[in-house]
Order: structure tokens, then sequence, then C-alpha cells
């Protein structure tokens, strides 16, 4: 079954959407910890860092590209950001199709978010 950010992804539920193309995509969290919360997530359903294969390359490291832009556009860029992949039970990971929290717009303070 698809995983909902695959649904989100297809616009076959509503995301709010701030970039695409044609490896990731990236939309606003749904429960934003911090005034700008968006996360960047390959257009292919992999569920966790632990799935990722060489052919997956690209995809991720789009990921880290796509971020910088966004981060641009959401004029965080200067002051900074934190990139976040939770992977698996221990990671706290809740959806199992591998994404990247990008959270940023105030001081996070140090390595977790909360
Ligand atoms: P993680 O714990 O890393 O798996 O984070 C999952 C994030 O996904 C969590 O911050 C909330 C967000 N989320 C869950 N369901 C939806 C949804 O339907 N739409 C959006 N935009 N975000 C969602």
């Amino acid at each position: 079954m698809a995983s909902i950010f695959s649904k989100i992804i297809a616009g076959e539920i509503p995301g709010d959407i701030v970039y695409q193309d044609e490896l990731v995509t990236a939309f606003r969290d749904i429960n934003p910890q911090a005034p700008t919360h968006i996360l960047i997530v390959p257009n292919k359903e992999i569920p966790t860092v632990n799935e990722v294969t060489n052919a997956d390359e690209a995809a991720m490291g789009r990921m880290i590209l796509a971020a910088k832009k966004i981060a641009e556009q959401e004029g965080i860029a200067a002051n900074g950001y934190r990139l976040i992949v939770n992977c698996g039970n221990h990671g706290h990971q809740e959806v199992f199709h591998l994404h990247m929290h990008l959270v940023g717009g105030r001081p996070l303070g140090p390595m977790l978010y909360r």
C-alpha cells in the first residue's frame, strides 16, 4: 500500500508542496516544530535509511540540494537550520517513507529539537 507521503507526492491527498522535481518532493510538516518545518522526501518509496541502495544515491544527494534551495526560499539560509533523518524505532521514525526534516526559523538549541 502506498505511504501517506506517496499519496501527497502523487497529488492524491492534499499537501502544502513547496518544491518538487523528478527525484524529490518537499512539503510542510502537518505538525510543525518550528516556524519552518518542511519534509523532503524521495519520490521513490524507500521505507528507511536501512533500505537505501547505490541506485538511490542521486535522490539522496538531491535531498540536500533541495534543502539548500528551500532554506533560501524560506529566508532561513543565513541564520541556519537543522536537517534531521530519523530511522526506525530508536530514531522515533513514525512514517516509513524515508524523509528529511528541514527545521528552522528560530534558534533550535543543542542537537535535538524536542
Ligand atoms: P518522523 O518521526 O521522522 O517519521 O516524522 C514524521 C513527520 O511526518 C511528523 O513530523 C509529522 C509528519 N506527518 C505525518 N503525517 C503527515 C501528513 O499526512 N502530512 C504532512 N504534511 N505531514 C505529516
